[in-house]
This record gives structure tokens, sequence and C-alpha cells, in this order.
């Protein structure tokens, strides 16, 4: 065996079962691996951030990771931005990267660059493989590291990749979320009986189903309040779910709605504060006075402290009783006449089916989706956590192959999309089940009321021309054509309608333009 097979045999062994590679010279022992480990899905990635964005997605869906394997430190630096988001997203990545043979560095060959600086960045847990033989516990480590929510990146000489292997010997690396700190509780309880008006924050594994039954009962049991993060990894939403709230993105409008509460009991994330700090100073959310107490650490799980709380709160309540902080359905009217954003979110509200996935990097389209978001037919949601913008496409991708039975819907901002939009020919080689919604409004509308926000004075000719898209105006059907993903273009309420029931008809990946007024 190769030292590149042990790798992946090692990771198969732990349950991963797919890598989205773009490799170069120094990973050809890894492509060559593929050959023999058949367990592991090899998807080529025409950029390397298609690849992490990819990854990203694949964990966020099956909290496990999936393999990328990238190309030195120029791979590993283009697949950076979607790293970061999936660091942010806390989801479990797991990174092989080549490296040159150590005689040859002292020649500082041009691919030549300091991998581990860059692997820094974004890493929980790194290592520069020293030898073959240490090539399973190597990885095994990584992968142990990765599921408490990390990214793990190995860095494997490429002749060590190569090398044949001595000793045979899998190793494997348990991993288990640390236990519930008990001693926090009674404070935590405290908190919420005393306070006037308490309530919860949640975010991470806490909005997934295990966590958010829990949140249910806190709710039915005491009458806290429900928030969530802003921007969330993964959250399953709609009908029969407590209802929560989400943490507005303008810090006026966060601070307002939090502004009565005077006790936060955060699980799975830290303090709310603004996206960017602002000159009027709004960054903290939380009223000054409210306490607050964070009772997860980054080795646990937030689900779990979630049930604990639930369960020193008291008995569980009835069902009935569990009914009423429960979110009833209410599917929207579906819109009709010109195209807008309020119109197409509604639209996509209404017409998304049960159990689908939502990925949303709409941005200032995507904003509107929120009001009907608790009240759809249940689905899984998935947001930009890092604010790195490119990642819609690719998670998509990534998302759909995790979960190729459910129909994975990306609302897609078009400035967004341009980053990454080599995933589309990702989706259609692996007939992902994906339709694209690209909210065309032909320009960065974010940076444009950022700007106006900031205080300047409306932008001059110079100033517009970096923030609009047009002139020439992309020509998303034919972009997407290229790339082997059927496409069509619709500019009423009416042909999006249309357009979107039929691509729900699809095996395979579509895009609809969605020209917006
Ligand atoms: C990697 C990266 N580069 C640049 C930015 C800055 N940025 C934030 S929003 C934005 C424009 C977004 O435009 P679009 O995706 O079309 O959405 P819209 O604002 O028009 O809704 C840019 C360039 C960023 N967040 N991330």
């Amino acid at each position: 065996m190769t030292g590149a097979e042990m790798i992946f045999q090692t990771a198969a062994q732990a349950g991963v079962d797919i890598c989205f590679a773009n490799p170069g010279t120094t990973e050809l022992g890894l492509v060559a691996a593929l050959d023999t480990v058949k367990s592991i899905r090899p998807v080529l990635g025409l950029f390397e951030g298609v690849c992490t964005g990819a990854a990203d997605g694949y964990g966020r869906i099956r909290q496990k990771p999936a393999i990328t394997v990238l190309h030195l430190g120029p791979g590993f630096a283009n697949g950076i931005a979607n790293l970061h988001n999936a660091r942010r997203a806390r989801t479990p990545v797991l990174n092989i990267v080549g490296d040159h043979p150590a005689w040859i560095k002292p020649y500082d060959p041009p691919l030549n660059m300091d991998i581990a600086s860059l692997a820094g960045a974004v890493s929980g847990w790194q290592k520069e493989n020293e030898s073959a033989d240490q090539l399973s516990s190597d990885t095994a480590q990584a992968i142990a590291a990765s599921h408490y929510g990390q990214i793990a990146t190995l860095i494997v000489p490429a002749d060590f990749q190569a090398a044949a292997i001595q000793q045979d010997e899998i190793a494997s690396a348990p991993f288990a979320f640390n236990p519930v700190d008990e001693e926090m509780l009674p404070y935590a309880v405290s908190l919420i009986q005393e306070a006037r008006k308490p309530a919860l924050i949640l975010g991470d594994r806490a909005l997934r189903e295990k966590g958010l039954a829990a949140a249910a009962q806190i709710k039915a049991k005491t009458g806290c309040e429900l928030f969530m993060v802003t921007f969330p990894a993964y959250y399953e939403a709609g009908a029969g779910l407590p209802l929560l709230k989400r943490i507005p993105y303008f810090p006026e409008e966060a601070k307002k709605m939090l502004k009565n509460y005077d006790a936060f009991i955060l699980v799975g994330t830290n303090e709310p504060s603004a996206f960017f700090g602002y000159a009027q100073g709004d960054t903290a959310f939380l009223p000054p006075k409210a306490s607050r107490v964070r009772l997860d650490t980054a080795k646990q799980d937030a689900a779990e402290v979630l049930e604990y709380l639930s369960f020193v709160l008291g008995p569980d309540v009835s069902q009935a009783e569990l009914r009423q902080v429960l979110a009833q359905a209410t599917i929207p009217e579906l819109p009709q006449g010109p195209l807008n954003a309020p119109g197409l979110c509604t639209a996509i509200a209404a017409l998304q089916p049960e159990g689908c996935i939502v990925v949303e990097e709409g941005i200032s389209t995507g904003a509107f989706y929120y009001t009907y978001s608790p009240f759809l037919r249940p689905y899984s949601h998935l947001t930009l956590t890092g604010g790195a913008i490119g990642m819609g496409m690719p998670v998509a991708l990534g998302a759909a192959l995790a979960a190729p039975d459910r129909p994975v819907i990306n609302i897609q901002a078009d400035g967004s999309a341009m980053y990454t939009l080599q995933a589309l020919w990702s989706q259609a080689r692996e007939k992902a089940k994906v339709i694209t919604v690209v909210c065309s409004n032909r320009r960065y509308f974010t940076i444009e009321l950022e700007y106006l926000r900031a205080g300047y004075a409306p932008p001059g000719e110079t100033a517009r021309s970096l923030m609009m898209l047009d002139s020439p105006n992309l020509d998303w059907v034919s972009l997407s054509r290229g790339m082997g993903v059927p496409a069509a273009s619709v500019n009423t309420s009416e042909g999006f309608i249309r357009a979107f029931q039929a691509a729900l008809q699809e095996s395979g990946p579509y895009l609809i333009e969605a020209v917006l007024e």
C-alpha cells in the first residue's frame, strides 16, 4: 500500500466517503490511490473555492468531514475564503494538501510557499506529515479533530504519498464531545427563573432537530423567548418546530429586537454583535445591564447542553402544551406581475417542497425570505456564515451530494455567484439536484447600501462603477448552459413560477435567472 492509499483507507474506515479535489503534480499519489480506494467518491472542482465550499456544504448536512485535495500553497490559498466560511460554520473538513519533497525545497521551486502559515489562518488542527508510516495516525487524528467542528489540514509531501508503507495497520482516533458542565446549569436556571424577560440565543448544533426539541420544551416550561444567530450554518425550519426569532443583521434593528430582555442564555454561540465596526458605536447588541451566560464550550455538543438545561428545569410538558410554542404552517400566496426581491422570495417560499434544503446566499434579496422561513413545510436551511461571498453554489453542490434524495434550492445573489460559478460544471457532471435561482439585480446592492449608511455622499459615476454589474450584463443562461446546466431567464412572477415548477421536475441541476426590477 502507498502512503496515499493509506490516507484514504484510514479516512474510509473512519466513515469518510467523498473527496472534492483539484490536484496537481504534488498530489498525483492521491489521484492514483483513488483508483484503489473505491469507497471514496472523487469529485473534481474546477477552482479550489468550489472544493472547499462543497466540503462545507457536505459537512453541514452529514456532520462528518469530506476530504479536499488541494495543490500546495496556491491551491490552498484559492480555497481559503470558503474554508473561512466553513470555520465559522464549525463544519468538519479534512484538507489534504500536497507539498514538495524536502530535498527540492532548498532550491525554492516556483510553487514553493509557506503552506503551514496559510493553514493556520483557518485550521483548528494542522500538521506537516513527517513520514509515510505516520500517515495513518496523522489522518485519523485529523478526522477526530475535525469532528469537534473544525478544519483539519494535513500537509503531505509528494514522496510520502508515493512511498510504500511497511506497516499496514489502519489507525483509528475516536472522538467524543466533552460532557456537559453541570456546575453552570444552576446559574442559568436562576437567570431564567428570576429574570423579568429571559431569552435563549441559539447557534451551532442547538439549531438541529435534537437541540430544537429541547428548546421547545424550555420555552414551554419557562415562557422564555428563543432567538437564533443571524447567520446559522444549518437550522431546521418550518411548521412543527419552535418559533425562533432571527437576530437582524443591521445593529439598530438587532438592538431594538433585544432591548427589552434582561437575561440571556447563550448556547452554541457567543454574544451577538455587529458585523462591522460602525463609527456610531453600535457594536454589542445585548442591553448592557442584561445578565448573560454561555453554557457550552467549543468541545461540547450544544444540543446536549440544551437537553440538560431542559431536564434541570423540570419534567417535560405534554404534547398539547408543547404545540402552543410550535410554529403553524402558513404558506404565502403566489405573487403576480413584475418580479422584485420580496416577490421572488415569496414565490420560492410558496413553492419549495417539504424536505428540501435551502442554501441562501441571496444577500440583499435573500433577506426577504426569512419572514416566511419558520412557517413553511419543514426543510433545512444553510446560510453564509463567514461573510466571504462565493459560498452558495459550491455549498449547494456539497449539500446535494450529501443528500441526493432531497432537492437543493440555492437562492443566489448574482455578484456573489460570480466568485465560484464553476460549481455549476461540477453540479452538471455529478447530476446534483440543485435549483439555482440567480437574483439578478445586476449590482452589488449591499455595497451601495452600506456606502450610504456609512454616511458618504451619494456615489459619483466613478464610485458607482465599482458597484454596478451591468455593461455588459452577465448572460446567465449562456454561462449556465456553457457548463452543462440547463437554464432559463425570467422577469415576471408568472414566468418565475412556471420555470421553478419545471425545474423541480428535473432530475439534475437547473438554473433560473430571475431578472429583478
Ligand atoms: C470574498 C468577499 N469579497 C468581497 C466582499 C464584499 N462584499 C460584500 S457584499 C458584496 C456584493 C454582493 O453583491 P451581490 O452578491 O450581487 O448581492 P446584492 O448585494 O446585490 O444583493 C461584496 C462585494 C465579501 N463580503 N467577500
